[in-house]
């Protein structure tokens, strides 16, 4: 069992989980996921366009758009979500269960300015099983909250490579990402920063 390099309100971290050899490797296996599944800019139910762009690999992808926030079994342009990724599974499988798969592998692109909000993952039907997110790239600013809105806040830079598992007590903990730290890391050749969440879904 690998042990959490560091712990922030229940929230284990992995740090430097996956070696700058098997980001690259990883991230090749992304462009493939991509191009099967083009990233979109997301409208929130409130008629918000997200700063991040994104999509999924999986059984499910998840969405959001006038009609809410939802999964789905297709893209928004109509196709499958092409299979996750097997070292993302791999991940999964070390970090939090041989039991089963997940369902879903949102992929996350933050370009320069963008950011995501304070929000708790809650569009699944069972908290039992832990999210567990990858960051590749540029550094992001995550900010831990508690398990109701408000309160004091924790920030940590994520870094390429890192890993968190939100489970049992920290499932429903508000977080999110004030800003990206562009040119921090060498990556991706246009800057950026990947995050990937694996959820559980149904
Ligand atoms: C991000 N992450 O790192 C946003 N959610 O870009 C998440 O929203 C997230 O890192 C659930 C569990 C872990 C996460
Ligand atoms: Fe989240």
């Amino acid at each position: 069992m690998t042990q959490p390099t560091l712990s922030i309100r229940g929230i284990d971290m992995f740090q430097g989980y996956l070696d700058p050899q098997a980001q690259v490797s990883l991230l090749d296996d992304l462009r493939d996921v991509i191009r099967q599944a083009p990233l979109f800019s997301p409208v929130t139910p409130g008629g918000r366009q997200m700063s991040v762009r994104m999509t999924s690999a999986g059984r499910y992808g998840w969405v959001t758009d006038s009609r809410g926030y939802r999964y789905e079994r297709r893209h928004p342009d109509g196709g499958e979500w092409p299979p996750i990724p097997d070292p993302v599974l791999a991940m999964w499988s070390d970090l939090v269960s041989t039991e089963r798969d997940p369902d879903c592998c949102l992929v996350n692109f933050y370009g320069e300015g963008a950011r995501m909000g304070l929000h708790q993952d809650r569009d699944e039907a069972d908290f039992g099983w832990p999210v567990l997110s990858l960051s590749l790239g540029d550094e992001g600013l995550f900010r831990v909250g508690n398990t109701t809105r408000g309160g004091k806040t924790e920030s940590v830079w994520l870094r390429s490579g890192d890993v968190l598992r939100m489970g049992g007590e920290a499932r429903l903990i508000y977080h999110g990402i004030d800003r990206i730290k562009p040119g921090s890391s060498t990556l991706l050749p246009r800057g950026g920063r990947i995050n990937l969440t694996l959820r559980v879904v149904d």
